[in-house]
């Protein structure tokens, strides 16, 4: 639990989080995080059957904005960013940690993947962050932050990783076009990599265990991280206190140790 600080660095800001399931997600130490720093969150939930998990994480975030949000349904984005622009007419900063893949891509070769696996893993891991980039932009008009998540398989082959760190490499690089294109409006733009952490998406990954086992044996201070020591890192970076860095990815962990 991340207490109240008496510094409320974020009182008075507004910020969309999307990609809570449940209270392990990374999301909601983002919220969580954003919330005890004083700023007003709106969060989304993917469908009827994961809303009874995130109803009352909203309740407990005082959110005044809970809406559905599947990214694949034609739009469900728009409405969201319609209604921040009602309610709140600016926005802050945002979150997309999202990530999605068919078992049948995500556990085999790369070079065996279909293209239907390959488009809604690109769809729902990527376009979706550029797309809510797009819509976040005219919000942004005191200019603003908006994070991703990534993972290090998307820089080396990592093993089990498969066609996600293909769409991780592309969503690294969507975070730096749109950080060039969007800096000079002063919106910063970054990926954060939290290092492996036991939530829902994780569990989809094969050996998924061993790699934390691994993680904390090589993380530099021999722990894992907790998803409120990523919210914090993540508050930080979109505070005017880190208004020079933009458009790069920050390892919460030193992921790349843990590659033998
Ligand atoms: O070790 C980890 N857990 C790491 C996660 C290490 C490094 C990066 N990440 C990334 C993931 O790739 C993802 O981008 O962090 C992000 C968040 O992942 P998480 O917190 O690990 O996962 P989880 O708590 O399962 O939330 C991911 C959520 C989905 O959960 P469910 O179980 O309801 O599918 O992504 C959301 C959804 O809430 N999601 C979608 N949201 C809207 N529309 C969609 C969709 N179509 N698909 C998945």
């Amino acid at each position: 639990m991340i207490p109240a600080y008496k510094t409320r660095i974020h009182e008075g800001r507004k910020g969309l989080i999307v990609g809570i399931a449940n209270d392990k997600s990374i999301a909601w130490g983002c919220a969580r995080a954003f919330r005890a720093l004083g700023a007003e969150v709106a969060i989304t939930y993917r469908n009827e059957k994961t809303k009874k998990y995130v109803e009352p994480l909203a309740h407990e975030l005082e959110t005044p904005i809970f809406m559905p949000l599947d990214v694949e349904a034609p739009g469900h984005m728009e409405a969201v960013f319609e209604r921040i622009e009602k309610d709140w007419g600016e926005l802050d900063f945002l979150v997309h940690s999202i990530a999605f893949s068919p078992k049948e891509a995500l556990g085999g070769r790369v070079i065996d993947v279909k293209r239907d696996g390959f488009i809604t893993t690109m769809d729902i891991s990527c376009w979706s962050f550029i797309r809510m980039a797009h819509l976040a932009e005219p919000l942004m008009k005191n200019g603003g932050a908006i994070f991703t998540m990534t993972y290090y398989g998307s820089q080396m082959v990592v093993e089990n990783y498969n066609i996600m760190g293909v769409a991780k490499a592309a969503l690294e690089s969507a975070v730096r076009y749109i950080a060039a294109e969007l800096g000079p409006n002063g919106i910063r733009v970054h990926a954060i990599s939290p290092g492996p952490l036991a939530t829902r998406a994780a569990s989809g990954i094969p050996e998924f265990d061993s790699l934390l086992e691994k993680a904390q044996g090589k993380a530099p201070t021999h722990k894992l991280v907790s998803i409120d020591d990523v919210g914090l890192a993540v508050a930080f970076l979109a505070h005017d206190a880190a208004k020079a860095i933009t458009g790069d990815t920050l390892y919460v962990d030193g992921g790349y140790h843990i590659i033998d």
